[in-house]
């Protein structure tokens, strides 16, 4: 049974955290909302007087009891203007277990039910205030940590992603009828049909096709911008790598000795960069010949190598380079590399080119040398790694959007994948049923991020992962 196909029911939840607070908000939402409002709130404004998004100052009292509850503020916000685009009502109490739960089980015996998890949020989307791309980054916007996680969050809330996406629906659609409309008059149309065919298949390419593959590639810029960086030191014993993390970090968070071999254990922190959260893996160095302990760590270090989106290679060419470089080296195939050069105040024995020359290492990998003794060389690699690994996202994203979660970037995959098929069949001189068939399963698979297709399945897998109450 679907829960929410007719909404005559009024629900309510308590909306803020559970917990001592100064305030503490019951939300109620549904045709009964203000009914119940009535019956709790004391004094009550005539129905006259009484103003929708009016803040009313009383006391919520037991009907049954005539006892007094707690002092509130209480709002009523007539649909459609409301979150819902029901009649809302939210009671401000105070904060804390009892309150709450008494008044909670106060609106429940005047008639409302206890609200699912997302349900409101669920009312919103089913009654047309926001799609489900929307819906979700309400998620996001609860769930962000960082500035620019909060951000791309805010856009999305606003519509980013919906816009773009209803605009190559609709393209979708007039191609599609336009395909169509030449399946039924056919024959004799020949020529005029070869000419429409170029149009239709530049035009989805251009228009369609391209900026959609383009949000999808971004996929992976915004899941760092959500959920921060994860960046790991990597480097023969003794070149400074838990210096490095200590200056980071900005505390003495990992030991620091003259002797190889000091860390054995993955020595994990975080700091800022640019609003967002860099999670930095300090290990133990990588070398040929150790001891069982330090072999393990260096088991460990491959593993953090593995799941970090970059390393941070670190040399100190105080020393010649040797076999443990080597072995460094060969250990981060296939990673995304940035090159710190430690020591810098002692003289150096080689230099970046040299490191480049002997590893192959491309021109696109960053480089710096400092030393990580001096603390305007930390705060120049703080602008470098930033450069490296999160102004590419922020530069044209502002403009494009960015997909939020999985779900989006699946049903995105699978639009790119048939308009693709579409266009390859327009090119080879098809035009006709299949063209539009690839054509209609693209929109579809469009239709699927904004919600304008759903099922049951679907919206309890979106409003599943929300909070009782939002
Ligand atoms: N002269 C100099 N010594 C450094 C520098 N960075 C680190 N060290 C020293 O190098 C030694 C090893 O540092 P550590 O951070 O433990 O290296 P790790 O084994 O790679 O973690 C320590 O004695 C540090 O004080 C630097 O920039 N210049
Ligand atoms: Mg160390």
């Amino acid at each position: 049974m679907d829960l929410f196909s007719s909404h005559d029911d009024t629900i309510c939840a308590v909306a803020t955290p559970i917990g001592e607070g100064g305030i503490g908000i019951v939300r109620i939402s549904g045709p009964g909302s203000l009914e119940i409002l009535r019956k709790v709130l004391r004094p009550l404004p005539s129905p006259e007087v009484l103003q929708s998004h009016r803040l009313y100052h009383g006391w919520i009292m037991d009907p049954a009891t005539g006892e007094r509850v707690d002092e509130v503020l209480a709002c009523w916000m007539g649909a459609p203007r409301s979150y819902t685009r029901e009649d809302v009502v939210e009671i401000n109490s105070h904060s804390g277990f009892g309150v709450l739960d008494r008044l909670l089980r106060l609106v429940l015996s005047c008639g409302a039910r206890l609200a699912e998890p997302g349900e409101f949020t669920r009312r919103a989307f089913m009654n047309g205030r926001i799609d489900l791309s929307q819906a979700e980054a309400v998620i996001e916007v609860i769930r962000s940590r960082s500035e620019e996680s909060l951000r791309l969050a805010g856009r999305q809330l606003g519509g980013g992603v919906r816009s773009l996406v209803e605009s190559w629906r609709e393209k979708l659609l007039f191609c599609q009828a336009r395909i169509e409309a030449y399946i039924d008059f056919s024959e004799d149309l020949e020529d005029s049909e070869s000419s429409e065919s170029r149009e239709i298949l530049e035009d989805l390419q251009t228009e369609v096709l391209r900026p959609m593959a383009e949000l999808r590639n971004r996929y992976d810029e915004g899941r760092v911008l959500r959920e921060g960086l994860t960046l790991v030191l990597a480097g023969k014993p003794n070149v400074g790598k838990s210096s490095l993390l200590n200056a980071l970090v900005g505390r003495e968070r990992a030991i620091v000795t003259p002797h190889p071999g000091t860390t054995r254990d993955v020595i994990e922190d975080s700091f800022l960069l640019g609003g967002v959260t860099v999670r930095l893996l300090d290990t133990a160095g990588l070398r040929p010949r150790g001891d069982a302990i330090e072999a393990l760590g260096m088991a460990k270090t491959r593993e953090s190598v593995a799941e970090a989106d970059a390393v941070l290679w670190m040399l100190d060419p105080s020393r010649p380079l040797d076999e443990a470089d080597d072995a460094v080296h060969e250990s981060l195939a296939g990673r995304r590399l940035f090159l710190v050069l430690n020591k810098a105040d002692l003289p150096g024995r080689y230099t970046v080119e040299d490191v480049r020359r002997r590893y192959a290492v491309g021109c696109s990998v960053s480089s710096l040398s400092l030393s990580v003794l001096r603390h305007p060389d930390i705060d120049l690699l703080r602008a470098c790694l930033k450069t490296a690994f999160l102004d590419r996202p922020l530069g044209d994203s502002a403009s494009g959007g960015v997909i939020p979660n999985l779900r989006q970037k699946e049903c995105l995959d699978r639009a790119v994948e048939h308009l693709a098929k579409a266009l390859a069949l327009l090119d080879a001189g098809g035009f006709g049923e299949l063209v539009s068939f690839e054509l209609g399963h693209a929109r579809q698979a469009l239709e699927l991020i904004l919600g304008i297709e759903h099922d049951d399945a679907l919206l309890d897998r979106v409003f599943g992962e929300f909070c009782v109450g939002k």
